[in-house]
């Protein structure tokens, strides 16, 4: 099964909306392979977030990222990138669906309470950044079968 890389920021930490986010993620028959906080630094966000480091948002973006320790987590499931990133809604709080979770938990582009990974590739990659390779546990929980069909646990 595909796994993806995901962080409750701090607007998501500060707010204490762990568990509300936890909860959803568990309600969807998604599984967690890894969980951990961790304070995170200017070095790995530079990295994290190359794609945006000559944004005139980027030290701002730095700044909140680092206002509190965050959850970091390894989500395990079919098709679990595409899946997830649909929970996440769009960028923009204020823009996302209702039923998402920034359209549901948040009002901003920046406090916007959630990473996840945005390819199965960059998932890959995110996933070693932020996880040693023996903080990932690939266990089964006992009521996958009840969670997918047959034929979608073949893939
Ligand atoms: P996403 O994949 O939805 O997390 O979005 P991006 O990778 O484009 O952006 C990463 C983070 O940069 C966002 F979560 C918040 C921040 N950002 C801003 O603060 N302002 C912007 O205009 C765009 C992104």
């Amino acid at each position: 099964m595909e796994q993806t890389l995901v962080i409750l920021k701090p607007s998501c930490v500060e707010r204490c909306l762990i568990g509300e986010v936890i909860s959803r993620i568990q309600n969807r028959g998604i599984i967690i392979t890894g969980m951990k906080m961790m304070q995170l630094n200017e070095e790995i966000l530079r990295e994290h977030y190359s794609h945006l480091v000559d944004k005139p948002f980027f030290p701002g973006l730095c700044a909140s990222m680092m206002a509190s320790p965050v959850v970091c987590m390894v989500l395990k499931g079919v098709d679990i990138v595409n899946v997830f990133r649909k929970m996440t809604g769009v960028t923009n709080g204020r823009n996302a669906e209702p039923g998402t979770l920034r359209g549901d938990f948040c009002m901003s582009g920046q406090a916007n309470i959630i990473h996840a990974s945005d390819s199965p590739e960059n998932a890959k990659i995110e996933i070693a950044r932020f996880f040693k390779p023996e903080e990932v546990f690939d266990y089964t929980p006992a009521n996958v079968n009840f969670i997918y069909g047959d034929d979608e646990l073949k893939n």
